[in-house]
């Protein structure tokens, strides 16, 4: 049914049809036409205090969720600062819809002066999304919507652009909706599945890695798992898809020396949603000596950093189900999965040990910090990690959690900045789950002006900083290499430094200093029931 429309009522309208409830962003002059059709449809505007925290929102607002997050800027700087959000969720395959006015219709090429004016700003964010479109016209603006989820939600997930010329924003016209376009589920062909089901029957060693592809396949994953009685390893993006209290769960870290021993011993490595990156093994690609099997939605990606023997290019979810049932024929009485079951769980307990060693080596330094942590982390908490060392060399390996998304970390981007907006995404997505950020105290002052945003949503939300007085990551490099020490000291508590509690409260949440970090458990736990985001500044020495 064809409607009369200015833009912004088109764009939000297309927005309220492909579900979306929540939209992260910041006003401006150009963009005031969408944020004026935002209440007449329903949505809720989640206001941040900088576009790069409301880019980081959405993506966490998406791991969580399941869903596409939205973010919605003005242009120019605006959609410019959420550029490195926009990033990235291209590194993680996080579906992120970025939306922002562009110049007018008749701006002239070579430019005018225009307000926010950027010489091409779709070819800036077009070079770091899946693609970015620009709209020629105000009709045009439900398909334009409906082809960015489908490109978000049909295939493998990414961010996209889309860009609304300023004056069809405030244009009226004739506009017919479009309905979202249900994708078909992608299935391998049975011939590879059979091929697959093959070598994972006649595994005597067989394990799983599993990446953040596998998030909407906790279920079917660990039905195969258990099946097969493999051993799982999860990279951090895929971290608690299967319960790391799980008897087959090892442990998530690829990086770590005996994940990958692990992996490497293994008859037959199941790879789940994961690129096997740089970025997940940190030390080089593994030596398989086993035959590798992928299951990845992403055709081109399959054979990403490591080429398998079987390429099963499908949705994670229903193509596990499906290798399952290709398995299933076979096993028959089911005695053949109970010696596999029992001997799968010996080997995943003595990996399980070897990881945890491993991470109480490399996680020393926040031994205590993670202990005092553990218990209040229950079936619903997501951890949201900045690149902070408590996190990737602490939280990842040494910090159980117990749900798909449990754990939301800048993986492949490694930004800093990243884990407060992300856990107030998360913590929107989902009010009633335990949110706790563990942020560095370099890495929080990129967006701590979203201590702000989260106080005035009165969130529950505790905010661990670890403070060593600097980029400590950095300056353990310079070292290292025996470089002089330069532009890494933060300041200490004696001298310069920023007091986080203190720092709190200004900004309207609670803050207090943590002096023993075993107080943590009692502090966090307060904070998790509290009116307003509660700041933990705990100073420490490395
Ligand atoms: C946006 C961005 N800028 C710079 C860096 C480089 N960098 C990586 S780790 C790091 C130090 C972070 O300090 P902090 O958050 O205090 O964590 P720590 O290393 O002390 O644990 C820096 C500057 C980065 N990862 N991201
Ligand atoms: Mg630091």
């Amino acid at each position: 049914m064809t409607v009369q429309q200015n833009g912004g009522q088109a764009l939000v309208a297309a927005l309220h049809a492909h579900g979306v409830d929540t939209v992260f962003g910041i006003p401006g002059t150009h963009n005031l036409s969408a944020f004026a059709a935002l209440p007449e449809f329903g949505i809720r505007t989640v206001l941040t205090r900088h576009e790069q925290g409301a880019g980081y929102a959405a993506d966490g607002y998406a791991r969580v969720s399941g869903r596409p997050g939205v973010c919605l800027t003005t242009s120019g700087p605006a959609i410019l600062n959420a550029a490195a959000a926009a990033a990235q969720a291209w590194s993680d395959s996080v579906p992120v819809l970025f939306v922002s006015p562009g110049l007018p219709t008749d701006h002239p090429g070579l430019g005018n002066g225009y307000l926010h004016e950027v010489r091409d700003q779709r070819a800036a964010m077009g070079s770091i999304v899946a693609y970015s479109h620009r709209v020629g016209s105000v009709a045009e603006i439900p398909r334009a919507v409906a082809a960015a989820f489908t490109a978000m939600t049909g295939g493998r997930p990414r961010p996209v652009h889309l860009e609304i010329p300023l004056d069809l924003l405030e244009a009226t016209a004739a506009v017919e909706p479009v309905a979202p376009v249900r994708v078909p589920t992608a299935v391998p062909p049975p011939a590879e599945l059979d091929a697959a089901a093959r070598l994972l029957r006649a595994a005597q060693r067989p394990v799983l890695l599993v990446g953040g592809g596998a998030k909407a396949a906790a279920g079917p994953l660990r039905a195969l798992a258990e099946r097969l009685g493999a051993p799982v390893l999860t990279t951090a993006n895929g971290k608690g898809v299967l319960d790391e209290d799980h008897p087959l769960a090892v442990g998530a870290g690829l990086h770590q020396p005996s994940a990958r021993r692990l992996a490497e011993d293994a008859d037959v490595v199941l790879a789940v949603g994961t690129e096997l990156a740089p970025s997940d093994l940190w030390t080089g690609p593994y030596t398989l000596t086993g035959i590798l099997v992928r299951i990845d939605i992403d055709a081109a990606a399959v054979t990403t950093n490591a080429d398998p023997a079987v390429r099963l290019v499908g949705d994670a979810a229903a193509t596990l189900d499906a290798l399952a049932k290709s398995l299933d024929p076979v096993s028959g009485n089911g005695c053949y999965s109970d010696h596999y079951h029992s001997q799968g769980r010996a080997r995943a307990e003595v990996a399980r040990a070897a990881l945890r060693a491993d991470a109480a080596v490399e996680g020393a330094a926040w031994r205590e910090i993670l202990a005092a942590l553990a218990p209040v982390v229950d079936g619903s908490t997501v951890i949201a990690g900045d690149s902070t060392m408590v996190c990737y060399y602490g939280a990842l390996s040494g910090l159980a959690v117990h749900r798909p998304a449990g754990f939301l970390y800048p993986t492949g981007g490694g930004t800093l900045g990243y884990g407060l907006p992300a856990a107030i995404g998360a913590k929107v997505a989902e009010p009633q789950s335990r949110v706790l950020a563990i942020l560095g105290d370099g890495g929080i002052m990129f967006t701590v002006a979203e201590l702000a945003a989260a106080a005035q949503l009165g969130l529950a939300l505790p905010v661990l900083v670890v403070d060593n007085g600097g980029y400590g990551e950095i300056r353990n490099e310079m070292i290292d290499r025996g470089d002089p020490v330069t532009a890494v000291d933060l300041g200490s508590v004696e001298f310069g430094s920023v007091d986080f509690a203190a720092l709190a409260g200004a900004m309207g949440c609670h803050g207090v200093r943590i002096d023993d970090p075993a107080e943590l458990t009692a502090s966090v736990t307060k904070a998790l029931a509290a009116d307003r985001p509660t700041v933990l500044w705990l100073p420490t020495s490395g």
